[in-house]
């Protein structure tokens, strides 16, 4: 079997941002990054693809050309864990050992478990920036869009980016009332959870653009499945006075936002903690059983909102705390649950949500009021933080905006 001083599962953002540091400290072939995928993406552009501001292509590059250049790519996916021998297994039945691990396989999203939606998506109104496969759909039907029922959902389950569902529809009703086709058409928001936002700060924000814009915004009300024939969506009923009861309703315009969880092959593993994600120390990255072991990103049991941003803070904390491991020359790092939402609410403005997702409190990086709409703040996330992603994160070299928040003597 193949062995490797780190392996790293995974090579979406988290896995990536990781793999090229410590290629570089660590030496040519030391690390190896186990993913399947011939194409990287950069997801959080979806939701300008979506809405018609960026191309698909902009969120995309060839794995071979993002993967760190002293990395091993293995090209494959990994089926089982076993912590106990220091191997993974992959699908092609292959064995790889490993001193130390890191778990950065993303969340699944369960597209299965809305009734009747892997056979609907991307056709007749369905759509979700959710896929890779749909995205650019949700543009194409938004311009095709003549009036009637548009509805966007979120459901109850943890998500990545909890800010997409809604930015989406913030950018389909602006460019309906352009297309002169918002007066024929009713908008309507279901989400599984009980707010809009976690932080109400941002929240409270957010509740006055959808009053002042007419949408609809529906707590405790999780889509369960799609009846394509008669266009409805179904939705169960999990708080209030309907509780437990189900709502229909008539679909013109439908953005889906499925249900996620943790991979099912993390969830199966000696990794995972009870409710299936990669249980680590929420201020270390480190394993609580496997001292070998760290994880970030989506699949990790972190206890703040699953973004690309927190990945950039999480990251240097892991690369300190292994590098520590193996050379012992370093105090341990303690991640703060930094996260970021920036939530674009039309096509020239944005409300760029930052906080600690362990204390609940904002961490803005600026010296101004973010809750409130901005095109700085806009143009900052459309057209710089892509670029600092592509040139920086990837490379392991972003840490997130924390030196600049202390610079400014912002916020906490
Ligand atoms: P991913 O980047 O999803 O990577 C996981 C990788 O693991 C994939 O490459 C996959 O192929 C691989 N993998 C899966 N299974 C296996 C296996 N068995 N073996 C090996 N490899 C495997 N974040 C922001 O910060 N700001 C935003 O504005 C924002 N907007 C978003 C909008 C949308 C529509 C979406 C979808 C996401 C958005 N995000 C945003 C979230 C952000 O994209 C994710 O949080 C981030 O990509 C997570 O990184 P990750 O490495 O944990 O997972
Ligand atoms: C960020 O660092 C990041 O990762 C690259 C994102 O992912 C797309 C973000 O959306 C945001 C907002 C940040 C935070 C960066 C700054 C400059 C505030």
């Amino acid at each position: 079997a193949s062995s490797y001083k780190v392996v790293v599962v995974g090579g979406g953002t988290a896995g990536l941002s990781v793999a090229s540091s410590l290629s570089e400290s660590l030496g040519n072939k030391a690390v190896a990054v186990v993913e399947p995928s011939d194409v990287h993406y950069y997801q959080p552009l979806w939701t300008f693809v979506g809405s018609g501001l960026k191309t698909f292509d902009e969120s995309k590059m060839a794995t071979s050309e993002v993967m760190p250049e002293k990395a091993q790519w293995i090209k494959d996916s990994v089926a089982t864990f076993d912590p106990k021998q220091n191997t993974v297994k992959l699908a092609n039945g292959e064995t790889i050992s490993y001193e130390y691990l890191v778990v950065a396989a993303g969340i699944q999203t369960n597209w299965g478990k809305i009734k009747n939606l892997p056979e609907t998506l991307g056709k007749n109104g369905v759509t979700s920036n959710y896929s890779a496969q749909s995205v650019q759909k949700t543009d194409e039907f938004i311009k095709a869009f003549k009036g009637g029922n548009a509805l966007f959902t979120m459901p109850s389950t943890p998500i990545k980016c909890a800010g997409a569902p809604q930015k989406i529809m913030y950018l389909a009703e602006e460019q309906w009332r352009k297309a002169g086709v918002r007066s024929q058409t009713d908008i309507k928001y279901f989400t599984g959870l009980g707010k809009i936002f976690a932080i109400d700060k941002y929240a409270k924000e957010l509740l006055k653009i959808c009053k002042a814009r007419d949408l609809d915004i529906n707590y405790f009300t999780d889509l369960a499945e799609i009846r394509p024939e008669s266009k409805e969506a179904v939705f169960n009923v999990l708080g209030g006075e309907a509780k437990g009861t189900t709502l229909t309703l008539p679909y013109d315009f439908l953005h889906v936002t499925p249900p996620m969880g943790p991979p099912d092959f993390v969830k199966s593993s000696p990794l995972s903690n009870a409710d299936g994600w990669v249980d680590v120390d929420k201020d270390t990255l480190r394993h609580n059983k496997f001292a070998n072991v760290y994880a970030l990103g989506d699949c990790s049991s972190l206890p703040t909102s699953k973004t690309a941003a927190a990945i950039a803070a999480q990251s240097a904390v892991l690369k300190n705390n292994l590098l520590g491991d193996i050379f012992g020359d370093r105090k341990v790092a303690k991640y703060d649950g930094y996260t970021s939402c920036p939530l674009v609410t039309g096509s020239d403005k944005l409300i760029l949500a930052e906080f600690s997702g362990y204390t609940g409190q904002p961490l803005e990086t600026f010296p101004f009021d973010q809750s409130k709409e901005r095109y700085s703040t806009y143009f900052l996330t459309k057209e710089i933080i892509p670029e600092i992603y592509w040139k920086y994160m990837v490379k392991g070299s972003w840490d997130g905006p924390a030196k600049f928040r202390k610079l400014f003597g912002a916020s906490a």
